[in-house]
Protein backbone atom coordinates (compact mmCIF):
# COMPACT_ATOMS: atom_id res chain seq x y z
CA UNK A 1 0.00 0.00 0.00
CA UNK A 2 1.50 3.27 -0.82
CA UNK A 3 2.12 5.82 1.92
CA UNK A 4 1.79 9.57 1.78
CA UNK A 5 2.52 12.00 4.33
CA UNK A 6 0.45 15.37 4.02
CA UNK A 7 1.72 18.58 5.73
CA UNK A 8 -0.82 21.03 6.61
CA UNK A 9 -3.35 22.27 8.73
CA UNK A 10 -6.57 20.68 10.59
CA UNK A 11 -9.13 22.85 10.87
CA UNK A 12 -11.48 21.99 13.26
CA UNK A 13 -14.30 22.71 11.58
CA UNK A 14 -14.17 23.80 7.76
CA UNK A 15 -13.98 21.61 5.39
CA UNK A 16 -10.32 22.39 4.41
CA UNK A 17 -7.04 20.97 4.63
CA UNK A 18 -6.40 17.36 6.53
CA UNK A 19 -10.28 16.98 6.95
CA UNK A 20 -10.37 17.01 3.31
CA UNK A 21 -7.28 15.15 2.28
CA UNK A 22 -7.38 12.19 4.67
CA UNK A 23 -10.90 10.81 3.31
CA UNK A 24 -9.97 11.67 0.10
CA UNK A 25 -6.65 9.73 -0.02
CA UNK A 26 -8.22 6.72 2.17
CA UNK A 27 -10.72 6.29 -0.68
CA UNK A 28 -8.15 5.57 -3.28
CA UNK A 29 -6.88 2.85 -0.93
CA UNK A 30 -3.65 4.76 -0.01
CA UNK A 31 -2.22 5.42 3.66
CA UNK A 32 -2.21 9.13 4.63
CA UNK A 33 -0.25 9.87 7.06
CA UNK A 34 -0.25 13.58 8.66
CA UNK A 35 2.22 16.46 9.85
CA UNK A 36 -0.14 18.99 11.12
CA UNK A 37 1.08 22.38 11.31
CA UNK A 38 -1.75 24.17 13.18
CA UNK A 39 -4.83 23.54 14.48
CA UNK A 40 -7.59 26.43 13.80
CA UNK A 41 -10.73 26.42 15.23
CA UNK A 42 -12.35 27.29 11.83
CA UNK A 43 -10.16 28.38 8.77
CA UNK A 44 -9.33 31.91 7.94
CA UNK A 45 -12.25 32.36 6.30
CA UNK A 46 -14.48 32.55 9.18
CA UNK A 47 -14.52 35.76 10.96
CA UNK A 48 -13.48 34.23 14.01
CA UNK A 49 -10.57 31.92 14.01
CA UNK A 50 -7.87 30.62 16.27
CA UNK A 51 -5.00 29.02 15.51
CA UNK A 52 -2.77 26.72 17.68
CA UNK A 53 0.40 26.61 15.88
CA UNK A 54 3.03 23.58 15.56
CA UNK A 55 5.95 24.74 14.42
CA UNK A 56 7.81 24.07 17.57
CA UNK A 57 6.49 20.00 17.39
CA UNK A 58 7.08 19.48 13.80
CA UNK A 59 10.62 17.99 14.19
CA UNK A 60 9.67 15.97 17.55
CA UNK A 61 7.22 14.38 15.08
CA UNK A 62 9.85 13.77 12.30
CA UNK A 63 12.72 12.64 14.55
CA UNK A 64 10.48 9.92 15.92
CA UNK A 65 9.75 8.87 11.76
CA UNK A 66 13.13 9.02 11.20
CA UNK A 67 14.00 6.58 14.07
CA UNK A 68 11.25 4.59 13.72
CA UNK A 69 12.75 4.30 10.01
CA UNK A 70 9.38 5.10 8.54
CA UNK A 71 9.16 6.10 4.78
CA UNK A 72 6.49 7.65 2.61
CA UNK A 73 6.23 7.39 -1.62
CA UNK A 74 4.89 10.84 -1.79
CA UNK A 75 4.83 13.79 0.62
CA UNK A 76 2.19 16.40 0.16
CA UNK A 77 2.25 19.98 1.06
CA UNK A 78 -0.72 22.39 1.70
CA UNK A 79 -1.56 24.94 3.81
CA UNK A 80 1.58 26.22 6.07
CA UNK A 81 1.40 28.42 8.96
CA UNK A 82 4.29 31.18 7.88
CA UNK A 83 7.47 31.21 6.98
CA UNK A 84 9.20 28.59 8.71
CA UNK A 85 6.82 26.10 8.51
CA UNK A 86 7.88 26.27 4.33
CA UNK A 87 11.85 26.19 5.32
CA UNK A 88 10.31 22.72 7.42
CA UNK A 89 8.53 21.29 4.39
CA UNK A 90 11.84 21.43 2.57
CA UNK A 91 13.61 19.76 5.29
CA UNK A 92 10.74 17.38 5.14
CA UNK A 93 11.74 16.54 2.28
CA UNK A 94 15.15 16.39 2.53
CA UNK A 95 14.56 13.48 5.33
CA UNK A 96 12.14 11.69 3.45
CA UNK A 97 12.44 12.59 -0.24
CA UNK A 98 15.13 10.48 -2.61
CA UNK A 99 14.94 8.81 -5.94
CA UNK A 100 11.41 7.15 -6.63
CA UNK A 101 9.79 9.58 -4.25
CA UNK A 102 7.43 12.41 -5.52
CA UNK A 103 6.92 15.92 -3.61
CA UNK A 104 3.51 17.68 -4.46
CA UNK A 105 3.33 21.35 -3.65
CA UNK A 106 -0.12 22.98 -3.26
CA UNK A 107 1.46 26.18 -2.42
CA UNK A 108 -1.82 27.97 -0.17
CA UNK A 109 -1.78 31.43 -0.14
CA UNK A 110 -4.52 33.18 -1.44
CA UNK A 111 -7.19 33.88 -3.72
CA UNK A 112 -8.99 36.53 -5.78
CA UNK A 113 -6.06 38.29 -6.19
CA UNK A 114 -5.08 38.74 -1.79
CA UNK A 115 -2.83 36.24 0.39
CA UNK A 116 -4.92 34.89 2.50
CA UNK A 117 -4.90 36.37 6.71
CA UNK A 118 -2.41 35.89 8.04
CA UNK A 119 0.71 35.47 5.88
CA UNK A 120 3.09 38.07 5.56
CA UNK A 121 4.15 39.91 2.32
CA UNK A 122 7.19 37.52 2.49
CA UNK A 123 5.70 34.30 2.46
CA UNK A 124 5.67 33.84 -1.39
CA UNK A 125 9.19 34.31 -1.77
CA UNK A 126 9.55 31.05 0.97
CA UNK A 127 7.30 29.62 -0.80
CA UNK A 128 8.99 29.83 -4.03
CA UNK A 129 12.00 27.70 -2.29
CA UNK A 130 9.73 24.76 -1.57
CA UNK A 131 8.11 24.51 -5.34
CA UNK A 132 11.71 24.75 -6.90
CA UNK A 133 11.86 21.59 -5.18
CA UNK A 134 8.83 19.44 -6.28
CA UNK A 135 7.52 17.15 -9.12
CA UNK A 136 4.48 19.35 -9.24
CA UNK A 137 3.22 22.33 -8.25
CA UNK A 138 -1.01 23.45 -8.30
CA UNK A 139 -0.92 26.85 -7.87
CA UNK A 140 -4.21 28.54 -8.20
CA UNK A 141 -4.09 32.16 -10.50
CA UNK A 142 -3.71 34.20 -7.43
CA UNK A 143 -1.29 32.31 -6.24
CA UNK A 144 0.73 31.58 -10.09
CA UNK A 145 1.12 35.52 -9.81
CA UNK A 146 2.22 35.64 -6.24
CA UNK A 147 5.07 33.20 -7.30
CA UNK A 148 5.99 34.51 -10.31
CA UNK A 149 6.20 38.37 -8.87
CA UNK A 150 3.87 39.74 -11.72
CA UNK A 151 0.45 41.89 -10.67
CA UNK A 152 -2.76 39.85 -10.31
CA UNK A 153 -5.34 39.70 -12.96
CA UNK A 154 -8.69 38.17 -12.72
CA UNK A 155 -8.53 36.21 -16.10
CA UNK A 156 -5.64 34.97 -18.62
CA UNK A 157 -6.34 33.47 -22.11
CA UNK A 158 -5.06 30.24 -22.39
CA UNK A 159 -1.93 31.09 -24.28
CA UNK A 160 -0.81 33.44 -21.05
CA UNK A 161 -1.95 30.58 -18.99
CA UNK A 162 0.15 28.24 -20.96
CA UNK A 163 3.06 30.59 -20.54
CA UNK A 164 3.00 30.94 -17.21
CA UNK A 165 2.93 27.71 -16.34
CA UNK A 166 6.39 27.18 -18.40
CA UNK A 167 7.05 30.25 -16.29
CA UNK A 168 6.29 28.48 -12.95
CA UNK A 169 8.96 25.71 -13.96
CA UNK A 170 11.98 28.05 -14.87
CA UNK A 171 12.04 27.94 -10.70
CA UNK A 172 12.79 24.75 -10.55
CA UNK A 173 9.57 22.47 -10.43
CA UNK A 174 9.37 19.52 -12.84
CA UNK A 175 5.84 20.60 -13.75
CA UNK A 176 3.12 23.58 -12.99
CA UNK A 177 -0.17 23.13 -13.10
CA UNK A 178 -2.55 26.59 -12.58
CA UNK A 179 -5.71 25.75 -11.21
CA UNK A 180 -9.29 27.58 -11.56
CA UNK A 181 -8.40 28.72 -15.59
CA UNK A 182 -11.53 29.78 -17.36
CA UNK A 183 -10.26 30.59 -21.01
CA UNK A 184 -13.79 30.14 -22.65
CA UNK A 185 -17.14 30.71 -21.12
CA UNK A 186 -18.57 28.04 -19.61
CA UNK A 187 -15.71 26.01 -18.65
CA UNK A 188 -13.09 26.26 -15.76
CA UNK A 189 -10.56 23.64 -15.59
CA UNK A 190 -6.23 23.69 -15.67
CA UNK A 191 -3.18 24.15 -17.39
CA UNK A 192 0.04 22.43 -16.99
CA UNK A 193 3.57 22.66 -18.17
CA UNK A 194 6.18 19.71 -18.02
CA UNK A 195 9.57 20.71 -18.04
CA UNK A 196 11.00 17.58 -18.00
CA UNK A 197 8.79 16.07 -21.43
CA UNK A 198 8.55 19.70 -22.58
CA UNK A 199 4.79 19.17 -22.97
CA UNK A 200 1.55 21.06 -21.89
CA UNK A 201 -1.67 19.51 -21.01
CA UNK A 202 -5.29 21.20 -20.55
CA UNK A 203 -8.31 19.53 -18.95
CA UNK A 204 -11.75 21.83 -18.61
CA UNK A 205 -15.13 20.84 -16.85
CA UNK A 206 -18.54 22.46 -17.26
CA UNK A 207 -18.18 25.60 -15.03
CA UNK A 208 -21.03 25.37 -12.70
CA UNK A 209 -22.21 28.96 -11.55
CA UNK A 210 -22.88 29.41 -7.87
CA UNK A 211 -23.59 31.86 -5.75
CA UNK A 212 -21.66 31.03 -2.53
CA UNK A 213 -17.49 31.08 -2.27
CA UNK A 214 -15.96 27.70 -3.22
CA UNK A 215 -13.89 27.28 0.16
CA UNK A 216 -11.11 23.92 0.15
CA UNK A 217 -11.93 23.36 -3.50
CA UNK A 218 -8.68 23.65 -4.29
CA UNK A 219 -7.67 21.34 -1.44
CA UNK A 220 -10.24 18.70 -2.59
CA UNK A 221 -9.16 19.33 -6.08
CA UNK A 222 -5.25 18.52 -4.74
CA UNK A 223 -6.08 15.14 -2.56
CA UNK A 224 -7.69 13.80 -5.22
CA UNK A 225 -5.02 14.33 -7.77
CA UNK A 226 -2.76 13.08 -5.06
CA UNK A 227 -4.44 10.03 -4.39
CA UNK A 228 -5.17 9.50 -7.89
CA UNK A 229 -1.16 9.38 -8.88
CA UNK A 230 0.11 7.38 -5.66
CA UNK A 231 -2.98 4.90 -6.89
CA UNK A 232 -1.35 4.22 -10.19
CA UNK A 233 -3.16 6.73 -12.33
CA UNK A 234 -0.62 8.73 -15.13
CA UNK A 235 -0.09 12.57 -13.96
CA UNK A 236 -2.56 13.74 -16.27
CA UNK A 237 -5.16 11.43 -15.84
CA UNK A 238 -5.03 12.18 -12.37
CA UNK A 239 -5.38 15.70 -12.72
CA UNK A 240 -8.04 15.71 -15.18
CA UNK A 241 -10.13 13.33 -12.74
CA UNK A 242 -9.68 16.25 -9.65
CA UNK A 243 -11.15 18.71 -11.98
CA UNK A 244 -14.13 16.72 -13.22
CA UNK A 245 -14.42 14.97 -9.66
CA UNK A 246 -14.66 19.14 -8.38
CA UNK A 247 -16.25 20.06 -10.41
CA UNK A 248 -19.09 17.11 -9.44
CA UNK A 249 -18.62 17.82 -5.92
CA UNK A 250 -19.17 21.73 -6.45
CA UNK A 251 -22.75 20.71 -8.20
CA UNK A 252 -23.74 18.51 -5.99
CA UNK A 253 -23.00 21.49 -3.36
CA UNK A 254 -25.28 23.89 -5.43
CA UNK A 255 -28.17 21.46 -5.69
CA UNK A 256 -27.96 21.37 -1.20
CA UNK A 257 -30.57 24.18 -0.30
CA UNK A 258 -28.58 23.83 2.99
CA UNK A 259 -25.07 23.37 2.31
CA UNK A 260 -22.49 24.67 4.22
CA UNK A 261 -21.11 27.97 3.20
CA UNK A 262 -17.48 27.54 4.50
CA UNK A 263 -16.89 24.06 2.06
CA UNK A 264 -17.81 21.93 -1.02
CA UNK A 265 -19.60 18.76 -0.15
CA UNK A 266 -17.44 16.34 -1.40
CA UNK A 267 -18.36 14.03 1.18
CA UNK A 268 -21.76 13.34 -1.54
CA UNK A 269 -19.67 12.20 -4.30
CA UNK A 270 -16.70 10.48 -2.98
CA UNK A 271 -18.33 6.84 -3.16
CA UNK A 272 -17.27 7.80 -7.03
CA UNK A 273 -13.78 8.16 -6.76
CA UNK A 274 -11.63 5.07 -8.10
O1 LIG B 1 -8.30 25.83 1.73
C1 LIG B 1 -7.12 26.48 1.99
C2 LIG B 1 -6.95 26.73 3.46
C3 LIG B 1 -6.40 25.77 4.26
N1 LIG B 1 -6.24 25.94 5.58
C4 LIG B 1 -6.63 27.09 6.17
C5 LIG B 1 -7.19 28.11 5.40
C6 LIG B 1 -7.35 27.94 4.01
C7 LIG B 1 -7.92 29.00 3.19
O2 LIG B 1 -8.38 30.01 3.64
O3 LIG B 1 -7.59 29.23 6.02
C8 LIG B 1 -6.44 27.27 7.63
Amino acid sequence: MKRIVTMQDISCVGKCSASVALPIISSFGCECAILPTAVLSTHTAFEHFNIVDLTDNITAVTDVWKKEKIDFDMVYTGYLAGNRQVDLARDLWSDFGGEGKLLFVDPVMGDFGKLYTGFESSYPSHMRKLCSLADIIVPNLTEAFCLLERPYRESVTLDEAFEMAKALTEGGAKAAVITGISPRAGKLGIVKYDRVKNKYFSHFSDMVHTDFPLHGSGDVFASVAVGAIASGEGIDEALAMAVDFTAEAVAETAKNKDHRWYGIDFETVLQRLK
